[in-house]
């Protein structure tokens, strides 16, 4: 039992009233604990009790609270860069970073497009434990896909897509745990990383994806900056979402793929191998950080994934709150984990 430990029994003891029974059992309970301590030779033992009371007193992922922030993003319309509804958004993510994050940043570009020329970019950093060097950065794309190119309708083919799930749904649950980080601060350093322009791309072309990211990973927000390992949330809305080991994450990082699926809280976390998908987290794999990506995957589907992908019904009618909760609950569990 460390010295501090022994310091908060004592505490424990000064406050309790002059009622001598009760002061006779505190007595007795402060013997038990100092007897425990000074036996010095459990120190292994007595530390995974503290860190499981640490784990279970932390308190669980709150999905409504998800299920808002998602709701949120979707009442400003299509986020695509260049539109009015996009730079509202980006002004809104920030107030919504700043008021559970230590640090925001902004980073602001123009990329290159595949289908619609130059375009003005916004990443959007919220930082938890700035001084902290072991960090964990957690990602997800804000932007909307211009065109519902997968609709089955083809006149809906160049309207864009609302991104409840392909976008919101990501963003909500990284905007909760903030918030709950802030109430409950870990001992990591978070980064919350909110990427642009991810949903730009053309089939053929893989530098035409994840934009925002690209930049990001050449133009790091903070010089040489490193992390244990990142975490992509993609699509992670869906009733019926399935999360399998996606074939880059167990290439990069297969030892924190089995840390995260074994922490899963809930069914939709299938421990087995799915498909590449090239998305956010292949750039940051690239700039050096081994990063996995929580995606949404469908075996039984033409595309790869859920069927209201890059259509017009990918609403908030496609979300469901314990989805987003397994989800939330899990980057939880993860970050008691390697707090461990
Ligand atoms: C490709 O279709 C090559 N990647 C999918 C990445 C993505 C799009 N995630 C959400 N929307
Ligand atoms: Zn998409």
């Amino acid at each position: 039992m460390s010295a501090s430990q022994r310091r908060k029994t004592y505490r424990i003891f000064v406050l309790i009233p002059c009622d001598m029974k009760m002061t006779l059992l505190y007595i007795l309970l402060a013997a038990l604990f100092t007897a425990c301590g000074s036996t010095g030779g459990t120190s292994a033992t007595n530390d995974a009790t503290a860190d499981t009371v640490a784990a279970a007193t932390r308190p669980p992922f709150d999905a409504d609270g998800a299920l808002e922030l998602t709701r949120q993003q979707c009442d400003f319309g299509p986020r695509v860069p260049g539109t009015p509804a996009h730079a509202k958004c980006a002004d809104w993510l920030v107030a919504t970073l700043q008021a559970s994050c230590d640090t925001v940043m902004v980073q602001s570009a123009t990329v290159q497009t595949a289908r619609s020329g130059k375009v003005g970019i916004k990443n959007i950093l919220g930082v938890i434990n700035p001084e902290t060097s072991q960090r964990l950065l957690l990602l997800a794309h804000w932007d909307t896909r211009p065109w519902a190119d997968n609709d089955p309708d083809e006149a809906n083919h160049n309207k864009p897509v609302m991104g409840a799930n392909d976008g919101a749904s990501g963003v909500g649950v990284l905007l909760q745990l903030a918030r709950q980080l802030k109430a409950d601060r870990p001992a990591l350093g978070i980064d919350i990383l909110l990427v642009d322009a991810e949903d730009m791309g053309v089939n053929e072309n893989e530098e035409s994806w994840a934009l925002g990211t690209q930049y990001w990973a050449n133009h790091p927000h903070v010089e040489g900056y490193k992390a244990l390992f990142g975490i992509l949330l993609d699509m992670v809305g869906a009733a019926d979402a399935t999360f399998t080991r996606e074939y880059y994450s167990v290439l990069n990082a297969s030892g924190f793929v089995d840390l995260v699926w074994r922490n899963a809280a809930g069914s939709h976390f299938i421990n087995s191998q799915g498909g590449a998908i090239t998305d956010d987290h292949l750039f940051v794999n690239r700039a050096g950080i081994p990063c996995i990506d929580i995606i949404d995957m469908r075996s039984d589907s033409e595309t790869g994934f859920c069927p209201e992908w890059h259509t017009v019904s990918d609403t908030m009618d496609a979300i469901s709150v314990a989805t987003l909760g397994e989800v939330g609950q899990t980057l939880l569990n993860v970050i008691a984990d390697i707090e461990r």
